[in-house]
């Protein structure tokens, strides 16, 4: 008996626990079934928004800076978003094609949009006094579209959060224990009052925030709800910001389950869950007159993603009327059109194998091959073989057959003159076999 526990002193004094896995142990793991559910989703809607909109300035970065940060933590007093219909977004979100939406609950500058118990500086105390949270988790519930919740770990209004504006020093007198506490309540609030199906952490690279506290947060937010999707967000970066702490892959020792390219899309990755976000213009929250995306950019944005096997979160900065502009409203019913018509190459696919490029992008289902060809070079797109596999039959989605040459180790498609589809032409490629089976090319 001696014997043993002198044993487990000395493996204990080797691998101390604190060395060890987080997400290892009891805390529950997200299920791969949950995460391949996500990943069949393909496509959301991302929104940021809140006061700032009536200056339409950045939301959260351009506190003390564009904004003084007495005027920014004033502009709640103003916030009245009588057009605002949570229907409406919803609707927009679901006729652009999107299956999920993710709502800025708190961005860094710590203003509230739902009626929280734990900050005062939340939508009750606006003149608008409406659960926006509450209203989307509703109407989302009703179309059937999957409600997600935005969280920022960091707050530069809260005086309990030791960093008071960006790119600012630490205040000794804070108390970033009370803040966690403080944090884990609100999260706690949202998870039993909207039960959201993912949450997005975003501010991670501060140095107040620590793996402990992630650790601490992402084991009470797994009690409340085992199967809730986290992002790869809550795991601090702070300590190797220089190394440019890349929360593009999932890395072994993440804290969440998948990553988040920011503004750029993602690589292909057949392994690890993954989800762009990005912006419809040039900012997160609205800007009069920002410059748009066009649909071509939009469209091949979406299949490149689907093409690397990830998901894309597409964003949305509503005005402080409560309504999403009219163009972007119009940009995206252009994408759920294009959508109505070539979905089935999008939506529960994998990507690859080949790895997406400016000519093309590959997507797969079953027997099915998808090359979502962009542009036009000439009369024959030229593609590496499939090891093993036969091509049955080519043809446009939707559209007339194809004429085709395999040989040498390569597939030559004919491309007629006129694409049927200015931004992305979907062929399919029948096969003799399982098309998910490819190994990357
Ligand atoms: O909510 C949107 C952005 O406001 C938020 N993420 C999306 C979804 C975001 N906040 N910050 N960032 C994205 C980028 C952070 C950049 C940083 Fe840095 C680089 C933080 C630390 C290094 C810039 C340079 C700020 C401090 C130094």
């Amino acid at each position: 008996m001696k014997q043993i526990l002198g044993f487990l002193l000395l493996i204990s004094t080797i691998f101390p626990v604190a060395a060890q896995s987080p997400v290892a142990g009891n805390i529950p793991h997200t299920p791969k079934s949950v995460l391949d559910d996500f990943m069949d989703q393909r496509f959301g809607m991302f929104i940021h928004w809140g006061p700032v909109s009536l200056r339409g300035t950045e939301i959260g970065w351009s506190r003390a800076y564009e904004v003084p940060v007495a005027e920014y933590d004033n502009l709640y007093k103003q916030f009245n978003p009588t057009l605002f219909s949570a229907d409406q977004w919803v609707k927009t979100a679901k006729d652009a094609g999107m299956k999920y939406l993710t709502i800025t609950s708190k961005h860094h500058d710590g203003f509230c949009l739902w009626p929280t118990a734990w900050s005062s500086y939340n939508i009750m105390n606006s003149p608008y006094k409406k659960d926006i949270v509450g209203e989307l988790a509703r109407s989302c519930k009703k179309y059937g579209i999957k409600f997600c919740v935005y969280f920022t770990v960091l707050d530069w209004h809260d005086p309990d959060y030791p960093i008071h504006r960006g790119r600012e020093g630490i205040d000794p007198k804070a108390d970033m224990k009370k803040f966690v506490t403080t944090m884990k309540n609100e999260l706690q609030e949202i998870i039993k009052n909207y039960d959201p199906y993912m949450l997005w952490f975003d501010g991670n690279w501060e140095s107040p925030w620590t793996d402990e506290y992630a650790q601490e947060v992402y084991a009470h937010i797994k009690k409340l709800k085992p199967d809730v999707i986290i992002n790869n967000r809550l795991k601090s970066i702070s300590q190797n910001i220089e190394a440019g702490s890349d929360q593009n892959v999932l890395h072994q020792d993440a804290i969440g389950d998948y990553a988040t390219p920011e503004q750029k899309i993602g690589e292909l990755n057949m392994n690890d869950p993954w989800e762009t976000c990005m912006t419809i213009a040039t900012q997160w929250s609205w800007k009069p007159d920002d410059q748009m995306k066009s649909l071509k950019e939009c469209i091949q944005t979406l299949a490149k993603t689907s093409g690397g096997n990830g998901n894309l979160l597409f964003n949305v900065g509503p005005m402080p009327s409560g309504q999403i502009e009219a163009r972007q409203v119009k940009r995206l019913q252009e994408m759920g059109s294009w959508l109505k018509t070539y979905g089935e190459s999008i939506y529960s696919t994998k990507g690859g194998p080949y790895k997406p490029n400016e000519i093309f992008a590959a997507t797969r289902k079953g027997n099915k091959l998808y090359i979502h060809l962009f542009q036009r070079k000439s009369d024959g797109l030229t593609l590496p073989a499939l090891p093993g596999l036969k091509i049955l039959k080519a043809r446009f989605l939707k559209g007339s057959k194809l004429p085709y040459k395999a040989s040498n180790g390569q597939i030559t498609l004919s491309i007629p003159e006129q694409l049927p589809d200015p931004n992305d032409s979907v062929i399919v490629l029948e096969l003799d076999g399982n098309a998910e089976s490819l190994p990357v090319i």
